[in-house]
């Protein structure tokens, strides 16, 4: 009788060990998610970086942005073409697509380098620089 009410509270015990083992390893994989998430940030940014390299190298159009302007301001690709704006003004300016379907047109502020866009679907994009407002351009996709 007392054997077996014995065995029942060492049941009982391993079995709240199990339990904060369990609530120990889950807090712990939890705490390690965080900084590991946050650095897997790093290395995706690293690999598109290489993959604009790879876009810029096949840009069918390059759009210059000097003198406070896109040139040519309207240009024409066809669908899955990528556009590369390389920017060589003194003044920092973007392109910034406009309205929701040119809405992942977006890019940093730049005053010298490139930056490229594929396009993937047909139609007409319209944008600007978010800076200089009055500074537009079009890119139509055939
Ligand atoms: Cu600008």
């Amino acid at each position: 009788m007392s054997i077996g009410s014995h065995a029942k509270t060492a049941r009982v015990v391993t079995g709240f060990v199990l339990a904060a083992t369990v609530l120990l390893s889950s807090c712990g994989s939890g705490d390690s998610d965080s900084p590991a998430t946050s650095t897997a940030k790093s290395p995706n940014a690293a690999t598109s970086a290489p993959a604009n390299t790879g876009a810029r190298k096949t840009a069918a159009v390059t759009v210059t942005v000097d003198d406070m302007s896109f040139s040519p301001e309207n240009v024409t690709v066809k669908v899955g073409d990528t556009v590369a704006w390389k920017f060589s003004d003194r003044y920092p300016h973007s392109v910034q697509g406009i309205g929701d379907k040119a809405m992942g047109i977006n890019s940093p502020i730049f005053t010298t380098g490139e930056w490229s866009y594929t396009f993937t679907a047909p139609g007409t994009y319209r944008y600007l620089c978010s800076l200089h407002p009055q500074m537009r351009g079009t890119v139509t996709v055939e």
